[in-house]
């Protein structure tokens, strides 16, 4: 603060210099109130790690009720254990799984021990039948990025000496991924063996998510081994899944590696797609390859055009683009926390809203909950220690500051605690009517669960650096001799751009680049925007009854417009 130096100014200049150094006492209470809500998440973390570590590992997962084990590896997916030996110990997925989430914790030691102990004694020569998609993001994703964090001198998180160990591992790991994308189409089989490669006689079926969701992890180790195959066989399973889109840009949820013929024809942002949508997005950040932004561009579009119904994501017929399915699923919970990283904040705050009525309505957020009805689905009422929603109640927060996403937080740590919390970890919910416990601790809730409520309440760890989370919330740094041209606005400090003024330290600095030089703000300059052109429309619920109560939309920078049923969106064609 400079003051001129004049004494009849000089009393008034050190009292403007005091207020300046005045603590505002709301900002206090805010800072007390998430040094005692991240200390109550570090407990939860180590709950369930330390009962992991004593009752299950080395296996998979822990059985928090009967303080036993699972070997999930093979099982992901919820497919039965097969072919596995007899002496398989289990490959410590959820120990993988936590390496982020300890770095994040700031427990060195602990994570230099678990490195060590991985270094010594993990190896994928395994007869056992694993879920690709599955294995990709917990263990190569675990594995990249603990490697990542091994080496970033920033950190110091090994004291001793570290040789690469945990790329070696993932290196060989995406090897034994490689004749996956053995298949006439090069979408990968769903399920492979470790040591033997693809199965006689295995399922050709698969999920958009699981071919359409490997460029992260899979273009991240190519580029840390300068073995070009992994990113290369992700990359042409993506761009064969993309040519198979319906004229609408809409992509179903089920298809036929072999045959490359869509077996799913309804389509929605939720299970079986959900992370495809989001690799695009991030694989765009990471890489800032142009054709990962077209491609999520259209797709991103589209999603808005057929499956938005305000706040709300129904499901969609790819071909036809009409409704099929009105259910909220509780993985669509994430949207809100992509749409961050869009900059399009006032429609992921208005879904997030609404995700978060339905875990109040019933403590967790049900699986799938029947959106026309108002109630849960008869056979999908459990809540597996989900993250998505807290997930996007930490982006959603890093983008607005705003303290009510601190409260949300606040209750799910409450609702998490009181009904899923037992002597032996964390327990899934199997009936959410009943709060009835389920003998699983997922190794998600350690990656994801727990970390995005940690960085909720602290975000040191995204302040210094700027990262993208896998879609298994393992952390990535975006650094500029991966990317094919970062962004002039992108500064390393963070994904939120904090320049100057109100609105800026909103954006992300993805949006300013998207939409640069147009500013259209100019129709209502008074209203706030939250992206480099985002206007907001008149009513927070999108309603309208003419053009002109519809903003600009924050992705495109189009004029938004109101639909025959009262609600504003992108309905021109381009
Ligand atoms: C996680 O394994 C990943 O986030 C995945 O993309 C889908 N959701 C589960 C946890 O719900």
């Amino acid at each position: 603060m400079s003051c001129p130096i004049h004494p009849r100014r000089l009393f008034l200049c050190l009292l403007i210099s005091l207020a300046f150094f005045v603590v505002d006492p709301s900002s206090q209470h805010i800072e007390v109130k998430k040094k005692q809500m991240r200390e109550k998440v570090r407990e939860m973390f180590y709950h369930a790690y330390d009962n992991y570590m004593t009752y299950a590992f080395p296996h998979d997962e822990l059985k928090p009720l009967t303080k036993s084990f699972t070997d999930s590896l093979s099982e992901l997916g919820n497919l039965k254990l097969e072919h596995l030996p007899t002496d398989y110990n289990g490959s410590a997925v959820t120990l993988v799984e936590s390496l982020s989430s300890l770095a994040i914790l700031g427990n060195s030691t602990e994570f230099e021990k678990g490195v060590l102990w991985l270094s010594e004694n993990l190896t994928f020569d395994i007869d056992a039948r694993v879920n690709l998609f599955e294995c990709n993001i917990r263990v190569l994703g675990g594995l990249i990025s603990a490697h990542l964090l091994a080496i970033d001198p920033n950190n110091r998180l090994i004291q001793g000496s570290y040789n690469n160990q945990l790329l070696r591992l993932a290196e060989d790991l995406g090897k034994r991924f490689l004749p996956a994308f053995e298949t006439p189409t090069g979408l990968p089989y769903a399920w492979i063996n470790l040591k033997n490669g693809v199965m006689e006689n295995e399922t050709t079926e698969t999920s958009t998510s699981g071919c359409g969701s490997l460029v992260l992890e899979m273009g991240a180790l190519s580029r840390l081994t300068g073995d070009p195959r992994f990113e290369s066989a992700a990359l042409r399973a993506l761009r064969q899944l993309w040519r198979m889109r319906s004229s609408l840009d809409l992509l179903g949820t089920t298809l036929d590696v072999v045959t490359g013929e869509w077996i799913e024809y309804s389509s929605s942002i939720g299970a079986g797609v959900d992370s495809f949508y989001e690799y695009l997005l991030k694989a765009y950040i990471l890489f800032g390859k142009e054709d990962y932004w077209r491609m999520f561009h259209s797709a991103y579009l589209a999603s808005q055009k057929y499956f938005r119904h305000g706040p709300w994501y129904h499901e969609a017929n790819m071909w036809s683009g009409k409704p099929t399915y009105w259910q909220l699923t509780s993985l669509q919970a994430f949207w809100p926390g992509l749409q961050v990283l869009v900059g399009d904040i006032a429609a992921a705050n208005s879904s997030h809203r609404e995700f978060f009525h339905v875990w109040e309505k019933f403590g967790v957020l049900p699986e799938r909950y029947l959106l026309d009805h108002q109630i849960i689905h008869p056979t999908m009422k459990y809540y597996p220690l989900r993250p998505e929603l807290a997930e996007s109640t930490f982006y959603l927060y890093q983008a607005t500051k705003d303290p009510w996403y601190l409260d949300v937080g606040e209750s799910m740590v409450k609702s998490l605690n009181l009904y899923t919390k037992v002597p032996g970890g964390f327990a899934s919910v199997r009936d959410v009517t009943t709060m009835q416990l389920e003998d699983h601790q997922h190794s998600f809730f350690l990656a994801e669960t727990c970390k995005y409520l940690y960085l909720l309440f602290d975000d040191s760890f995204v302040a210094k650096r700027n990262y993208i989370f896998t879609t298994e919330g393992h952390p990535i740094q975006v650094v500029s001799s991966w990317h094919e041209k970062l962004p002039e606005t992108y500064f390393s400090g963070n994904w939120t751009l904090s320049k100057s003024g109100a609105w800026e330290s909103r954006a992300s600095a993805l949006s300013l680049q998207v939409c640069p030089l147009i500013s259209l703000n100019s129709r209502h300059p008074e209203q706030q925007r939250e992206s480099a052109c985002h206007v907001l429309d008149e009513q927070i619920n999108h309603k309208c009854w003419s053009n002109k109560e519809c903003g600009v939309d924050a992705t495109t920078c189009r004029l938004r417009t109101c639909s025959g049923v009262g609600y504003c969106g992108l309905w021109n064609p381009l």
